[in-house]
């Protein structure tokens, strides 16, 4: 049985170098700024966070797959997996609570390759184009639909 209030939020490749490089398009907050803003919105919405980082597909495989007795709901930023991964895809397939697909950027208004999404097909909700408060809002939603699911 899922935790009925933890979100897991997994970030994929390159996430950890947020604020280093190329802040015209990811903006200048750390990763470490997002995980505490995300903290506290968490806090405020009666939701415990599990927040990671990998740069390896196998481990984000292995943390979906744990997240399916360990938390209510994922959102994800799978960053350049996004584009590429049928195995997130497939490990996404298993779970059964929300999957929120978020990115700071917007793909859509980028180059063609980044148009095609293999976490769309299982999102529940996907939000993009919002820099870092993307991750926030994210969780704003995630605690709707889990209470909208839970009837709490
Ligand atoms: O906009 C997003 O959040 C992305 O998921 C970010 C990915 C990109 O491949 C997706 O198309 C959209 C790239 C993350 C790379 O992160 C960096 C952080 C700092 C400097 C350079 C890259």
């Amino acid at each position: 049985m899922a935790a009925q209030n933890r979100i897991l939020v997994l970030n994929g490749p390159n996430l950890n170098m947020l604020g280093e490089r190329e802040p015209e398009i990811y903006g200048r907050t750390t990763l470490s700024e997002i995980e505490a803003e995300c903290r506290k919105a968490a806090a405020r919405l009666g939701q415990e966070l599990d927040f990671r980082q990998s740069n390896v597909e196998g481990e984000l495989v292995a943390w979906i797959q744990g997240a399916r007795s360990s938390a209510a709901g994922i959102v994800i930023n799978a960053a350049a997996f996004t584009h590429t991964s049928v195995a997130i895809l497939d490990a996404l397939k298993l779970v059964t609570g929300p999957v929120i697909e978020l990115h700071i950027s917007n793909p859509f208004n980028r180059e063609p390759f980044r148009r095609r999404s293999y976490v769309t097909p299982v999102a529940a909700g996907l939000i993009c184009g919002f820099g870092a408060h993307g991750y926030v809002l994210a969780l704003e939603g995630m605690a709707q639909m889990l209470k909208e699911r839970t009837g709490r």
